[in-house]
């Protein structure tokens, strides 16, 4: 068979695009080399259902090491006392806790995806919100910040079975010590979803969800810049809500049903390439520059907040904790939609989003999310942020000037120029 050069050149004109843009996309990272050459080695070839050393094909003992490396890396960052790093993304993770502590129909509360929230927290698009009854808390109208109180009535009124915590545009800290209280008065579970936040929460910038949430699920490539992956943590395991029994007749613990809930409930083979290119990236985590990268993604979130409020843009929350920042863009005159396809032409790439209390449907939106770590990675300072906000400014009031967003699309490629990206690709 020859070389595929259709998906080759493919693949290296996405190469290009990733260098000469400016990536805002909060959920985007760029990952290490050998994080990338992990996922390409022969760890694809090779079935592993199961677990290591409780495995259903022979000629595991290879990759038994490899998952075993994985999940004690995690366990260190994140001081837990379990991890599963099987579920191949973020709504895996999600879905396996849900099979292992809900039946069909029972009750859950989350953040409302049109005020932050994810799809999997119980949208009425997604299977969450199908096979469970849904509530929701939102955010408040004047502070922006999640309304503690709203959260509480809910809970009180509904009693649901797991509180969710965790959003994807929500720029402001987590208490997560309240949550937990509430959830212990009504008999809830605390899941806390830290895909965003979670490199921030493993360099200790933020506050730690493990003491006070049962469980916690993330994904592996937002700010922990690794792989495309999810994985599920305990740091206090407890006996598993659905009385699911082990041979013997005891109740399982948490963890274990956890496990039987990812496989054999609901994935197959583990992605083993992707677990390798995991292991790496949580060795990258230990390593003490990965605190000193997350230092500077909170700084540069915070110049890039600031330079947006002094160019008079509206911040829910009117700034940030973390990474990213959610901006209403009303009293600027342009949707979410027109801003991203206006800054795709000038090789600024973020994504429109909905803002609390939105008057337009999620394809069109009030806004913007812009994150960092992924230009942070890149290299770029508190100093670039003002220049990437100066030209976000310059093509939002301009949007309908075709010649000058060209001009700052070669501006751009010029400016990222001096940030070399995989120079080792040629
Ligand atoms: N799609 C991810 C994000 O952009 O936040 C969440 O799953």
């Amino acid at each position: 068979m020859q070389r595929d050069t259709i998906v080759f050149d493919l693949i290296r004109k996405e190469l290009d695009r990733q260098r000469h843009g400016i990536e805002l996309i909060a959920s985007e990272n760029f990952t290490s080399l050998q994080v990338m050459e992990a996922m390409g080695t022969v760890a694809t070839n090779k079935y592993a259902e199961g677990y290591p050393g409780k495995r259903y094909y022979g000629g595991c003992e290879v990759v038994d090491e490899i998952e075993t490396l994985a999940i004690e890396r995690l366990k260190s960052i994140f001081k837990a006392n379990w991890a599963n790093v099987q579920p191949h993304a973020g709504a895996q993770a999600n879905t396996a806790v849900f099979i292992a502590c809900l039946k069909p129909g029972d009750k859950i509360l989350g953040l409302d995806l049109s005020m932050g929230g994810h799809l999997t927290h119980g949208s009425p698009a997604n299977f969450s919100g199908k096979n469970y009854q849904a509530h929701f808390y939102g955010v408040k109208k004047d502070t922006g910040l999640v309304d503690y109180e709203q959260l509480e009535q809910v809970a009180r009124a509904e009693k649901p079975r797991i509180i969710i915590c965790g959003a994807s545009a929500y720029s402001r800290d987590w208490d997560y010590q309240r949550i937990r209280a509430v959830a212990d008065e009504v008999g809830a579970i605390v899941l806390a979803d830290i895909a965003h936040p979670a490199g921030l929460i493993a360099a200790g910038l933020l506050n730690d969800p493990f003491e006070y949430c049962h469980i916690v699920t993330s994904t592996t490539h937002k700010t922990l810049r690794g792989p495309r992956g999810g994985v599920i943590m305990i740091r206090h395991d407890f006996d598993n809500p659905m009385g699911v029994k082990d041979p013997k007749g005891n109740i399982r613990p948490m963890s274990a049903a956890l496990d039987l809930a990812v496989f054999p409930g609901m994935q197959g083979g583990p992605l083993e390439h992707v677990i390798a290119a995991k292991a790496i990236a949580f060795g990258e985590i230990l390593d003490p520059s990965f605190k000193v990268y997350q230092e500077q993604v909170r700084k540069n979130a915070q110049a890039m907040a600031k330079a947006f409020v002094d160019r008079g843009y509206n911040l829910i929350s009117n700034g940030t904790d973390n990474h990213l920042m959610l901006i209403d863009l009303r009293n600027k005159n342009i949707t979410g939609k027109k801003a991203q396809e206006t800054l795709d032409r000038a090789h600024i790439t973020l994504n429109k989003n909905s803002v609390p209390n939105d008057d337009k449907s999620p394809f069109v939106t009030s806004g913007i999310r812009v994150g960092v770590p992924a230009v942070t990675t890149r290299g770029l300072l508190e100093a670039d942020m003002e220049t990437t906000v100066a030209l976000i400014d310059r093509v939002l009031m301009n949007a309908d000037d075709e010649s000058l967003i060209k001009s700052t699309s070669t501006e751009v490629r010029e400016f990222m120029g001096r940030f070399p990206l995989y120079p080792e690709l040629g």
